[in-house]
């Protein structure tokens, strides 16, 4: 199964430079109920993803030598800030790419793995299902506020791996390729306290087919 990229909005998002534009979602905000309602997906992306960009652009207003970097620029190059503005890139430069990964990342219905990348998850994991069982266990374990990621290193390996906060895997020099937010704000109302309710019902809506189409643009 071929799968097009929509680069609607991460696509848009990472090729940016300053000032950066949140973009609409290509799809409502009940697309994905009942696994994620209507309201945590308004709340978190018009107001949570939101303040990343503005903090974002509020922070680099006066600085015009970041202001032709982008994302990925701003987040794997960070020699190149200037130290005042290095913990509020970090952390909103950050913010900004984590959600626009993770928004662009769910789909109405969800979609599987294809391609190189569904036999990549079997060799690396087993099966899906053992991915699955893995990646849970990841994302359940973050302690706190932060992400799971399937990432592929530079020569394609596939892995699993954490970050805190709004941290990216991107200094480690990975090339991240779907992302889960577990921050609380992106399950309480629906699920209270329930992460791991959260995560069985992401899997319902994770958009794998654009995480196999993200994987075969970079290695295929
Ligand atoms: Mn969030």
């Amino acid at each position: 199964m071929q799968y097009q990229l929509q680069g609607v909005l991460f696509m848009n998002l990472v090729s940016q430079c300053y000032p950066f534009q949140q973009m609409p979602l290509p799809y409502a905000w009940g697309a994905l109920e009942p696994y994620i309602d209507a309201k945590t997906m308004e709340l978190h992306y018009t107001r949570h993803f939101k303040e990343y960009v503005d903090n974002l652009n509020a922070a680099l207003a006066d600085c015009q030598r970041l202001q032709c970097c982008t994302l990925e620029e701003l987040l794997r190059c960070t020699d190149r800030i200037p130290c005042a503005l290095r913990t509020p890139v970090r952390r909103y430069a950050g913010g900004t790419y984590n959600h626009a990964m993770y928004f662009e990342g769910l789909a109405p219905g969800g979609s599987p793995f294809c391609g190189a990348l569904a036999r990549l998850i079997d060799c690396a994991f087993g099966s899906f299902e053992q991915f699955k069982a893995q990646f849970k266990e990841r994302a359940a374990g973050v302690f706190g506020s932060g992400y799971a990621w399937l990432a592929a290193n530079r020569a394609g390996r596939l892995c699993i791996v954490t970050t805190a906060n709004q941290d990216t895997p991107l200094p480690q020099g990975l090339i991240p390729l779907l992302n889960i937010d577990v921050w609380e704000h992106a399950y309480y109302l629906k699920h209270y306290n329930d992460r791991a309710g959260y995560i069985d019902n992401w899997f319902h809506v994770a958009d794998f087919g654009r995480a196999s189409a993200l994987y075969e643009e970079r290695f295929c």
